[in-house]
């Protein structure tokens, strides 16, 4: 009797698997699709996570003054120092000056830097009037002040004011603005 219930057991669990195995086949597609952005997310705050260490590494501590923002650390000095020294001030960071691509990230260096000027990643000390970023790309459009730049071989390097660029000697004293790029 205990067998027969026993057996009974058994086909009824078998046919309610059978039932079971049925349900996620069918519906295997979206469980698919319920994956993937999980392990975006998962990814993305992992990568988050190594670059605050990364961070925490490179500079012995996050130091106050860092924005995370789209992507990007940034930090905003309150000191003015020339162009090098300020560039070497985000290189020993794991960073380096602000490249600005377009007016979102403009908008956003204004507003953080509170109306204050600051240095930029872009110059034309090797071709004069031909500015590149400090990763190496050609500038294609900009916001350049009025009239400017006009510095000619004498100012090859550029302050963000905040009604625009303005090219000025490289050794003069500004406030500057680092940019550390998580991807
Ligand atoms: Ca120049
Ligand atoms: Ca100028």
């Amino acid at each position: 009797m205990n067998s027969d219930t026993n057996a009974d057991t058994i086909k009824s669990h078998d046919v309610r698997t059978g039932t079971a195995n049925q349900t996620p086949q069918y519906t295997g597609t979206e469980t698919h699709f319920i994956r993937i952005p999980t392990n975006i997310n998962i990814l993305v705050i992992l990568v988050f996570i190594n670059s605050l260490l990364l961070g925490i590494r490179n500079s012995g501590c996050l130091e106050n003054g860092w924005l995370y923002s789209n992507f990007s650390f940034y930090f905003i000095s309150s000191l003015k120092k020339t162009l090098n020294e300020s560039k070497s001030y985000c290189m020993e960071r794991g960073a380096d000056l602000i490249i600005i691509n377009d007016r979102e990230e403009q908008d956003f260096a204004k507003k953080v830097s509170r109306g204050n000027e600051f240095w930029i990643g872009l110059t034309d000390s090797d071709e004069e009037g031909r500015w590149k970023w400090v990763d190496g790309s050609t500038l294609t459009s900009g916001f350049w002040g009025s009239g400017e730049p006009n510095g000619q071989r004498g100012e090859n390097c550029v302050v963000s004011y905040p009604s625009g660029w303005y090219d000025y000697p490289c050794n003069d004293a500004f406030r500057w603005i680092c940019d550390n790029k998580i991807f």
